[in-house]
């Protein structure tokens, strides 16, 4: 007999849950409110990842905190009142933790609850020698655990909060049950509070050939707790557990009436030795089998049903039978407890609604497959859209022509780098030779795209569609620029000129005159152009001045947008966003270029600054 026997859940009972299973440690806060215990039943959790933090969870309508530790030493030493270990760490570090927690807190911890399944079978068995010598009781492993109404709730164990209202688990019965399985355990719980006044406890051993607790462990703690009256065991085919129980009902060591029946004697049905779900769920000889053990159960005193359909039935003769020898106490019936609904579940049942904070509608991530306006991710790929057909997806809501995406990834190709020199670039470079990470150093860069650098896009979108719609001609609009003091926005270069051309902006403006199927704005930039360029030979159209106009002409005349749909597009900035998406690949590449040169802190040299001190 295990030390199972020396720990009996109560209201004050606290544990450790090892592993950051929120759900599951939510719902064992939810039961503990349900029952009314004045404290939540989870002290703390162990996760060695993240450092040590906290994490919300509800307690009723109100919000608690619960401690996350990165060590089971600090949450054993930081919570002294703690007993029992809820351990859902893997079958791969189940061994270790338990290990950790029998050799070093066996004076605290008392009852280890393990969850795994696939725990490999010697590990288990080295698990369930240690646990003896030091006077720990393991449930499980390869279990929901175990429940104790009005008490303490071993992660899961119950199903969700309609179920534990159903099964009036929020308050003690009579009635206390083992059974192997956790799904089958629900189903107990079910079956009892229809045919009793409730469970008093239930406990879920797990399906392995080696459970860490046996039924007669929980039998015999049972049959001690004088609270409870009727004591049910669910079993199984494979393993002899069951003949323990029998020897005491035998011997009289258990005194209460059991209930008893073992699953799986369809298993004689088969001509060969059929393995059911669970590791142990197989009969390895006569014995083994659940007609055997049935029998014997039968044999040793237990009550056992002809059929599994019948055992409701025996739980109900055997309460009614004490109820009336007035051996079970009449227990006032507590309002049943109201839990608020999770949010998410009321929501999916259609119970409730609310009006969203944030509306989003050019991608989502929630359904199997991530999807751009719609479209899955796989498509996305299957139909080869590129850069630039995402880029109409995220930015536009739209699949523009074969055109138009081309177009887009030319813009940021030929925007992606202008040499060292530029504005951007170098704060770019300044910021990383600072010793500044790759964010802060690109969005320095980024955060210098303005009127004068790279940020004329919108500007020169809205100056020269304004001019050409209203049937301006370019030296008019030349000259009401000059007469108003207004720089007209994409035009000029500090070192591009008619002599010096812009190779960027003739492979732009080639490719738009071929493949578009109207122009106007660009061919009102480019008279434009032959005015300012009379003047100085700078003021060409520049690159940001080409694309801007060029992108009014494709947003217009493709065909996927009305005019005023282009228009409200290019007013929120898409235009400017083009430069930054293209030339952020260059800042990138000057941040990785300079770290890689393992550029120092960059001073600017005094000789190249005019101080001027008596102005
Ligand atoms: N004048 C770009 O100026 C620059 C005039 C003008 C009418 C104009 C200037 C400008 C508008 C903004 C614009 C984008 C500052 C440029 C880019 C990306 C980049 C950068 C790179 C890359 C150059 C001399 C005379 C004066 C002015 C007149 C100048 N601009 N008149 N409209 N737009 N443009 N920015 O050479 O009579 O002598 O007093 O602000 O489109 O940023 O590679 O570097 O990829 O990284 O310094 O290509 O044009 O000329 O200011 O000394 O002016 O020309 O009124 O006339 P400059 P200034 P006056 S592309």
């Amino acid at each position: 007999v295990s030390m199972m026997s020396t720990q009996q859940f109560s209201k004050e009972t606290r544990c450790i849950v090892y592993g950051l299973q929120q759900r599951a440690v939510q719902g064992m806060l939810d039961f503990d409110f349900m029952c009314k215990r004045s404290r939540p039943s989870v002290a703390c959790m162990v996760y060695p990842f993240q450092g040590n933090h906290y994490i919300k969870f509800y307690w009723g309508t109100e919000e608690t905190l619960i401690p996350v530790y990165t060590k089971i030493s600090t949450a054993v030493e930081k919570h002294p009142d703690t007993t029992v270990m809820v351990n859902f760490a893997s079958f791969r570090s189940v061994y270790d933790t338990c290990v950790e927690t029998f050799d070093n807190h066996s004076d605290q911890i008392k009852t280890m609850a393990i969850i795994a399944e696939g725990v490999p079978e010697a590990q288990t068995r080295a698990l369930v020698a240690k646990a003896e010598t030091k006077g720990v009781g393991i449930i499980g492993p390869a279990t929901v655990g175990g429940i104790k109404p009005g008490c303490f709730r071993i992660g899961n164990t119950g199903g969700m909060l309609d179920n534990i209202v159903m099964s009036k688990l929020y308050r003690p019965g009579s009635v206390c049950y083992v059974s192997k399985s956790g799904g089958m355990s629900n189903e107990l719980n079910n079956i009892i509070s229809r045919n009793s006044n409730g469970v008093c406890e239930g406990v879920a051993i797990g399906g392995d050939r080696y459970p860490g607790s046996r039924f007669i462990d929980h039998l015999l703690r049972y049959n001690d707790n004088p609270d409870c009256k009727i004591l049910v065991l669910l079993g199984e085919v494979g393993g002899t557990d069951e003949y323990a129980v029998c020897d005491a009902l035998k011997t009289g060591r258990i005194s209460k009436p059991v209930i008893a029946w073992c699953i799986g004697t369809c298993a004689s049905a088969f001509s060969f030795e059929v393995q059911f779900g669970h590791a142990g769920a197989c009969a390895r000889g006569m014995g083994e089998t659940a007609r055997d053990k049935n029998a014997a159960l039968a044999a040793a005193g237990a009550i056992v049903p002809k059929s599994f359909a019948e055992f409701g039935k025996k739980i109900n003769e055997v309460y009614t039978l004490l109820k009336q020898k007035g051996e079970i106490p009449e227990i006032p019936e507590p309002e049943i407890p109201k839990v608020p609904m999770d949010y998410t579940w009321a929501k999916r049942l259609g119970m409730v609604r609310k009006p969203a904070n944030f509306i989003s509608t050019i991608s989502d991530d929630r359904g199997e497959e991530l999807k751009y306006s719609g479209m899955p991710i796989s498509e996305v790929f299957s139909e080869d859209l590129g850069v630039g057909g995402v880029l109409s997806l995220l930015w536009f809501r739209k699949r523009l022509p074969p055109y138009a995406t081309k177009f887009i990834e030319m813009i940021l190709m030929v925007t992606a780098d202008h040499g060292p020199a530029v504005s951007g670039a170098h704060n770019t470079i300044v910021s990383t030779r600072a010793g500044k990470d790759l964010v802060s150093s690109l969005v320095s860069g980024l955060l210098t795209i303005g009127p004068r650098f790279g940020g004329a896009l919108d500007g020169a979108a809205s100056m020269m569609t304004a001019a050409c719609d209203k049937g301006m001609s370019a030296r008019e609009f030349v000259n009401d620029c000059k007469k108003n003091n207004v720089l007209i926005m994409g035009i000029g270069h500090r070192i591009k000129s008619l002599e010096n051309p812009d190779m960027r902006v003739v492979i732009i403006k080639e490719y738009v005159q071929k493949h578009f199927p109207k122009t106007p704005t660009l061919d009102f930039a480019l008279a434009v152009e032959q005015v300012t360029t009379s003047k100085r030979s700078n003021l060409i159209l520049n690159v940001d001045g080409c694309i801007a106009v060029s992108f009014v002409d494709l947003l217009r005349h493709c065909g996927a947008f009305t005019i005023e749909e282009a228009d409200e597009l290019i007013a929120n900035g898409c235009l400017n966003g083009l430069f930054v998406l293209g030339r952020s690949i260059g800042f990138i590449g000057h941040v990785l270029d300079q770290k890689r040169l393992k550029q120092p802190l960059y001073r600017h040299p005094w000789d190249d600054i005019s101080y001027i001190n008596d102005l």
